[in-house]
């Protein structure tokens, strides 16, 4: 964010630590996954951490995000608790929405993250929505609005970014472009596949660029989100990057080879991290930092396993209330 010169390696600890605790955290779900302890769908976000990890880096706690299903590592990023985002997993009552809504419905209100939404492109405008507010309201709010490859042929993702367009809005719209929509490769689903370029038909600035570096991620952002915040102005940014797992627990992600996944693990920003403070950091400190992860995983599984279910009274006015009207 602050086009640092010199590598600030204390800094980049903090977001290597980011990064490794949301790859744990999701290694952990997909074993209680595998024991049954956690149902529904179930989309990991391996292999796409510095997305999410560089991105929040670069806003205040009271900035907006949303995103898709593929949730959990940016609520993690943006402040959501461990603990409370496992337990939304197995459905438990001290999820983060009361264990009613599971994996694809990371809410946290305190932290201003806008969910997990299921509906492909359907959460776009509701990010333009908090956008407006905010330059309504003269919060000097930013909101960052993250969706797949897959969106930016539907209606919604058109509708949302003309009108920030538009009217101006600080929004950053990031198409975490991992080259697949569920398993089809994204030649088969657009024309054109460099996406940002869709931003010249609404006259937005427009970036693109590969994940493969955090301080990359959090840079590049950085500069869309002061153009928001300082010149109330969105910015499409197609952030190239890859994920590691099958697009939900069910797939066997047959549609790619085994080469094609070995080459991109090579490529892994969580090892690129590492191998930059191997080389820069104090083994001690990388040794202790790697340790505290493993400690706060674990207590959010055993946080998760130890919570009670939801109490069935709870479903009348979740329904007809709205969840948590309060
Ligand atoms: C409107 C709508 N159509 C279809 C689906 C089914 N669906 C779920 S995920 C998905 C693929 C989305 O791919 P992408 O946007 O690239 O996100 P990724 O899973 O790669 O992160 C589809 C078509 C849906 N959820 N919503
Ligand atoms: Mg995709």
């Amino acid at each position: 964010m602050l086009g640092r010169q010199t590598m600030d390696h204390e800094h980049l600890a903090s977001l290597y630590r980011q990064m490794l605790l949301i790859r744990r955290l999701e290694e952990e779900a997909a074993r209680a996954y595998a024991m049954g302890k956690i149902g529904g769908f179930l989309h990991l976000y391996i292999g796409q951490e510095a997305v999410g990890v560089g991105a929040c880096a670069t806003l205040t706690r009271d900035d907006y995000v949303v995103t898709t299903y593929r949730d959990h590592g940016i609520a993690i990023a943006k402040g959501m608790a461990p603990g409370a985002m496992m337990a939304e997993l197995y459905g438990k009552a001290t999820g983060c929405s009361g264990g009613l809504g599971g994996s694809m419905h990371m809410f946290d209100k305190p932290n201003n993250m806008l969910g997990g939404h299921g509906i492909i492109g359907g959460h776009i405008p509701l990010g333009v929505g908090a956008a407006f507010a905010s330059k309504y309201n003269k919060d000097g709010r930013v909101t960052l609005c993250f969706f797949g490859d897959g969106a930016v042929s539907i209606q919604g993702f058109h509708e949302g970014v003309s009108l920030a367009a538009l009217w101006k809005l600080p929004i950053v719209f990031i198409c975490e472009n991992n080259e697949y929509s569920m398993g089809t490769p994204l030649s088969r689903t657009l024309s054109q596949t460099d996406v940002s370029l869709k931003a010249v038909g609404y006259g937005i600035p427009h970036d693109r660029f590969f994940a493969t570096d955090v301080l990359e991620v959090e840079q590049r952002i950085g500069q869309a989100v002061e153009r928001a915040r300082n010149e109330s102005m969105p910015t499409l940014v197609e952030v190239r990057t890859y994920r590691f797992r099958g697009h939900s627990m069910s797939d066997p992600g047959k549609y790619r080879t085994a080469a094609e996944l070995e080459e991109q693990k090579q490529k892994d920003p969580l090892i690129q991290a590492r191998l930059k403070l191997e080389l820069g950091w104090d083994a001690a400190k990388l040794a202790a930092l790697e340790a505290s992860v493993e400690a706060e995983v674990e207590a959010a599984v055993k946080f998760a396993e130890d919570s009670p279910e939801p109490d069935a009274s709870v479903l009348e006015p979740t329904t007809y209330d709205g969840p948590f009207a309060s």
